[in-house]
């Protein structure tokens, strides 16, 4: 086995990951435990600065209820996730979040962020509940907090340490396992609660761009399934595993769109001119009650546009110069407020994406395209598991304690594993929290994951002779490759390892083939399913013959490996719910419609830790009352 020192590192509290759900179970928690004499330690596997899907930073807050000014309540967003999800929502905690989520934001504004302001001093949305920010900086600020608040209570912080598994004692999570990605060291946490905040998973699915332009994506090419990797290896129960998130993005730099539906009230339209919204409105009408709402849901908006690329109707595009001139025309009459007007729309648009994807602003550059002279191509994305957004992917947790609510089993946010806990794209079936409520939701894991500590919290019984068999298994690419790699002329070609590209090309193959990525038009069938998991299953033999040839590949291997489980997870909750929910994600064509009478309801499912085997099961929907 590689010569690797094995450092181990004691603590209370264990946060794995340093995204903006960490970083806000980081602040609260380190305030509560420096109360009482308890030590954080938060693990990331990048610099916490610039890391995970806020790393180019973002123009917008996506969720902002404005319950002081009256503005919105928490009931509304629940109607609102209630809908644009299809009806499948964890109703309690997307109610916990959004009663807790204005404070955050009023904290972020405290902490330095540039929340835009109209003359009157109140906040200018983007929608009803999004807020535009100067957001470049909007993780560097985040991460300054946490880091305070950590530093404040005597804590830790380790970066750029690849955290892979989880270390259990029987049901309950005693700690984490992973490795440096610079040093040749091997890392074991010992934890008397654990959170689990590292994001979602982006490259499960082969991406649209490829060759050179492998990488690019609207979700951070750094988030890999890390959560829900973490969460399964624990053994705990997952949720909506088959709702994976497609969003509609500017083509090819993945440009978010909110901004520019929202703020500048842009059209889309076909090549032919026809605006998709209003063309196919009656094809809304099949998936009633929620086609009926406002907004049409995410997925929902998504499938008309479709409807058109699969008519030949396609390219797709933004109608940014119309959206421009319409908001410059109450002007029209003074020449001169009129230049101004449309210079500041102009700043605004490209201040857009310099806040987000930059890559966005510099295709527009590269393709000499001013969004005000000329339509921009949007095109849906290939899938992404954020449960974060508009997709509902992550491990099921308990609900809040103050509420009637049936899944409950103690602590806030802890997954059915004892003493661990998950938050943002980790955690499930509360869709619609983005940066804000994912902010706000590891501040309510990070103070309930206190309490456990202080109620229940004992001393972690780490079997060490777990650990070692653990790091043989971590490290074991490297013997891979020091081993063969010199057996053939080409050492990425031979018979002896896989390198971790091959692999993942593999993976991309046959979810992109079997699972309804975007050479399959998003469609797929149990047929497919069922094939998709029997290659499933011969890959997941190939991956203990992966190799790597330095820190860098390593975590490459792992990051492969978490994607596999997020994948599998997805292709059975896939097969196992037996209609078409939302369309515009994904399409069971053999079971094109939705049917409320039976598959109203959560797909859960474990994977045994000891055998490996899958368990998928169906919950039943809560509403909460009277709302
Ligand atoms: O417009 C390991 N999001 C937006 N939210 C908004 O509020 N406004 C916007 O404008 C947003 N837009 C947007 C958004 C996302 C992206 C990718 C783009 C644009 C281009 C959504 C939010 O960003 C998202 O909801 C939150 O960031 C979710 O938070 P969290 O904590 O679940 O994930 P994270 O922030 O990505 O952090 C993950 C962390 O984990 C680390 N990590 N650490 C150790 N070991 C491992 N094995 C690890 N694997 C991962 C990562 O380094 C990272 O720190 S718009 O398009 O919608
Ligand atoms: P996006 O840039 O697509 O991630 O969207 C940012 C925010 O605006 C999210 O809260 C979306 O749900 C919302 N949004 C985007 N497009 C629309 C639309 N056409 N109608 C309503 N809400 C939208």
């Amino acid at each position: 086995m590689a010569n690797w020192e094995t450092v181990v590192v004691n603590t209370d509290l264990l946060i794995c990951g340093g995204g903006f759900s960490a970083c806000g179970a980081a602040t609260e928690a380190a305030y509560w435990a420096k109360k009482k004499g308890l030590k954080v330690t938060l693990v990331d596997k990048a610099a916490i600065d610039r890391s995970g899907a806020v790393a180019m930073g973002l123009s917008a807050i996506n969720q902002y209820v404005g319950i002081r000014d009256g503005e919105n309540t928490a009931e509304d967003y629940i109607r609102y996730v209630r809908s644009d999800l299809m009806g499948i929502s964890r109703e309690d905690l997307v109610y916990n979040i959004a009663r807790h989520v204005d404070s955050t934001v009023h904290l972020f504004e405290k902490w330095g962020l540039k929340i835009w302001k109209d003359e009157k001093g109140k906040y200018v949305h983007e929608g009803r509940w999004q807020l535009m920010i100067n957001g470049e900086s909007y993780k560097v600020i985040i991460a300054e907090a946490a880091k305070n608040a950590i530093a404040a209570a005597g804590g830790e912080i380790f970066e750029r340490v690849f955290i892979v598994d989880p270390l259990m004692d029987g049901n309950k999570c005693v700690g984490a396992v992973g490795f440096s990605t610079r040093e040749n060291k091997f890392y074991v946490f010992k934890a008397k609660a654990v959170i689990a905040g590292m994001g979602g998973a982006v490259h499960v699915f082969r991406p649209r761009s490829v060759g050179e332009g492998f990488g690019r994506s609207w979700y951070p090419p750094f988030n890999s399934g890390s959560s829900a990797y973490f969460t399964l290896k624990a053994g705990a129960e997952m949720t909506c595993q088959e709702v994976r998130f497609i969003p509609v993005r500017f083509k090819d730099a993945y440009g978010p769109v909110g901004a520019w539906f929202l703020l500048f009230k842009s059209r889309a339209i076909s090549a032919s001119g026809g605006d998709y919204m209003v063309v196919r409105k009656a094809e809304l009408e099949n998936w009633k009650p929620y086609g009926l709402v406002k907004p049409i849901p995410a997925n929902l908006r998504n499938y008309l546009g479709m409807l058109d690329t699969e008519q030949g109707l396609g390219p797709l595009y933004m109608e940014t110069d119309e959206a421009i001139r319409n908001i410059a025309a109450q002007y029209k009459d003074d020449p001169k407020a009129f230049k101004k007007k449309m210079k500041e729309l102009e700043s605004e648009a490209w201040e857009d994406f310099l806040d987000m994807t930059i890559s966005q602003a510099i295709l527009w550059a590269a393709q000499n395209l001013k969004p005000e002279e000329k339509h921009s191509e949007i095109a849906a994305c290939e899938p992404y598991f954020i449960g974060s957004h508009s997709g509902a992917s992550g491990a099921w947790v308990s609900g809040p304690e103050d509420l009637p609510t049936p899944y409950k089993w103690g602590y806030a946010n802890m997954t059915t594993a004892e003493a661990l806990f998950a938050v943002g794209d980790g955690s499930g079936a509360s869709s619609h929290k983005f940066s804000s409520g994912s902010h706000a939701e590891g501040r309510i894991a990070g103070k309930a994951a206190i309490k456990y500590i202080v109620e229940k919290g004992k001393e972690p019984k780490v079997d060490m002779a777990e650990v070692e068999k653990l790091k043989a298994k971590i490290l074991l690419p490297l013997d891979l490759w020091e081993k063969h790699s010199k057996e053939t002329t080409d050492p990425e070609i031979n018979t002896n390892y896989i390198v971790p590209r091959q692999f993942l090309h593999r993976l991309q193959k046959i979810m992109d083939e079997y699972a309804g990525g975007v050479i399959s038009g998003f469609k797929t069938s149990k047929a497919l399913c069922e094939r998709g998991l029997e290659l499933m299953g011969m890959l997941k033999e190939d991956s203990a013959k992966s190799a790597a040839r330095n820190h860098h590949e390593l975590m490459r291997v792992w990051e492969n490996n978490q994607r596999v489980m997020q994948a599998e997870a997805h292709i059975r909750s896939i097969h196992f719910r037996e209609e078409t929910r939302w369309p515009g994600y994904y399409f069971r064509a053999d079971k094109p419609k939705m049917d409320d009478a039976n598959w109203k309801c959560f797909v859960n499912c474990t994977c045994d830790r000891k055998t490996g085997e899958w368990k998928m099961m169906k919950k039943d929907i809560w509403t909460m009352p009277g709302v």
